[in-house]
């Protein structure tokens, strides 16, 4: 068991340069004040939160090649990366709230200075693995996994070039894709990572997907496990207020589930919970079934087990 003591820190990352849309630099202080902590707390977790961290905004970022607001993200994840790793070798489960995706190149970097081969299992209906020549939209949030993997080369000078290249694709497993690139689904194939789709949810269920995902790269438990929720990996019917919904997503429970049972694996070492946007949405109904999600998948993924 890695935490007896049940100690946690709260790494919150309120940023929003991946992506265009503002408001999901608001998703930490949402969570927050929806009693994130005293959630956890309740679940017998040693919280520790030191405060939001900051990111500047750099003078000038003119694009590079197509990628939009480089030096900002590439210096909010490398902030990102010190305080996730600082916090994970102390000792403490790691809960990195954001913000969008693109602060995820600083999670598994970070996670991974104490857990070198720890697995990685990425919900979303999205890859996040362009690279910034493959990018469409020149949105970082759709390409962190890029640089932590090696299928992005940063050249001289060029603002990820402090990224380590960290994760194996063997250590690397999807689920609840839905809205993956012409790009990514080539290096699905290609590099032969472990990926369900909301397809294999509904012809397996669930249960048996994180069971396969676990079979795939985990198969003896024997590795430390990170998790990355992306909050649209749910059905906009759950979790509206974010930026990128896709329809067709996990249900409320089916999301809970997969928490649990990574928790129960007594493996778990972080978790990541992004693209809450609470700018977003219809109604004020909207905003508050998204942000009561969230804090529900940081309570499964911290042990709580309905019983
Ligand atoms: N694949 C698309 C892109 O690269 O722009 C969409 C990415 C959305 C990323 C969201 C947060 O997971
Ligand atoms: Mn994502
Ligand atoms: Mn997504
Ligand atoms: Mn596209």
């Amino acid at each position: 068991e890695y935490f007896p003591e049940r100690k946690l820190s709260i790494v919150s990352a309120p940023f929003s340069g991946g992506q265009p849309k503002g408001g999901v630099d608001k998703g930490p202080e949402y969570l927050l004040g929806g009693g994130l902590e005293k959630h956890l707390q309740s679940l017998d977790w040693d919280t520790k939160f030191d405060g939001h961290l900051e990111f500047p905004v750099p003078e000038s970022d003119e694009d590079i090649g197509k990628m939009k607001r480089p030096r900002y993200v590439a210096e909010a994840s490398r902030r990102v990366y010190k305080a996730v790793s600082e916090a994970a070798v102390s000792g403490r489960f790691v809960l990195t709230i954001g913000g969008d995706h693109s602060i995820a190149v600083g999670t598994v970097a970070g996670v991974r200075e104490k857990y070198p081969d720890a697995c990685l299992i990425w919900v979303d209906a999205h890859c996040d693995l362009n690279t910034p020549a493959a990018t469409d939209s020149g949105n970082l949030h759709g390409c962190p996994l890029s640089w932590v993997t090696g299928l992005a080369k940063p050249e001289k000078d060029d603002p990820f070039g402090w990224v380590p290249e960290c994760l194996d694709f063997k250590n690397l497993a999807y689920i609840a894709l839905r809205d993956v690139d012409d790009f990514e689904k080539k290096m699905i194939k290609e590099h032969g990572i472990t990926a369900y789709s909301m397809h294999h949810v509904d012809k397996y269920g669930i249960g048996k997907v994180v069971e396969m995902a676990l079979q795939k790269v985990n198969p003896d438990l024997s590795k430390p496990i990170h998790l990355s929720f992306d909050v649209d990996a749910m059905d906009p019917f759950f979790a509206p207020s974010t930026g990128t919904p896709v329809r067709g997503g996990l249900t409320w429970r089916e999301a809970c589930y997969i928490c649990e049972e990574l928790a129960a694996t007594g493996k778990l070492v972080a978790m990541d919970l992004v693209e809450c946007n609470p700018a977003l949405g219809a109604s004020q109904k909207d905003i508050d079934d998204t942000i009561s999600a969230g804090i529900s998948l940081a309570k499964s993924a911290c042990g709580d087990t309905l019983l």
